[in-house]
């Protein structure tokens, strides 16, 4: 039987620090699910569509990663999938408190288990919300996201 986790997300977009977290998750895992959740009040500047894309390019090199939305719970993710486990990034004490707070509610909810990584600290202060900030200023975020990411940021932000 495979063994699956999940590391859920809004990626928008993705970031060195998210795949970071995604590849050393493949190493322990027969299968990792990417959830891009669909958060209906919290828009983004990628389009749910957009952010898969990006995902499923820069993680085809890992082989065992399987990139999709949901909108919903994401307990209900992992039990329409079988999934036993949520895998997260730990930055700092900061991502502490709300992380336990989704970690229990989860684990209350369908026992689901969630196993925290601790960040790579290259990327311990990196965010999707910094690296948008930064880029939207003029300012370079080449060491922060992939290429494709980098293209796909210079686009939307260099129209608007
Ligand atoms: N280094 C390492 N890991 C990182 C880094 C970094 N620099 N940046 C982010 N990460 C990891 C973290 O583990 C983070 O949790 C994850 O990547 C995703 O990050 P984001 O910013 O893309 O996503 P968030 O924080 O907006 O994701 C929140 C969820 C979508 C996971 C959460 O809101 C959720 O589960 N929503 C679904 C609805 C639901 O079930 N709600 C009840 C929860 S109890």
């Amino acid at each position: 039987v495979l063994r699956r986790a999940v590391c859920p997300g809004s990626f928008d977009p993705v970031t060195n620090g998210h795949l970071d977290i995604i590849g050393r998750a493949s190493k322990l895992y027969d299968v990792v699910h990417v959830a891009v959740m669909i958060n209906k009040s919290k828009q983004g500047i990628f389009a749910i569509d957009e952010r898969l894309d990006l995902l499923r390019r820069t993680t085809a090199e890992y082989g065992n990663v399987e990139v999709e939305s949901f909108h919903g719970l994401l307990v209900d993710f992992c039990k329409q999938r079988d999934i036993p486990a949520i895998v997260k990034g730990l930055r700092a004490v900061s991502d502490f408190d709300y992380e336990l707070q989704m970690a229990q509610m989860n684990h209350g909810l369908s026992g689901v288990e969630t196993l925290f990584v601790p960040t790579n600290p290259t990327y311990s202060f990196l965010s999707s919300s910094l690296v948008k900030e930064v880029a939207a200023w003029g300012g370079d975020v080449s060491h922060l996201v992939p290429p494709i990411v980098l293209t796909a940021l210079t686009e939307r932000l260099g129209r608007r």
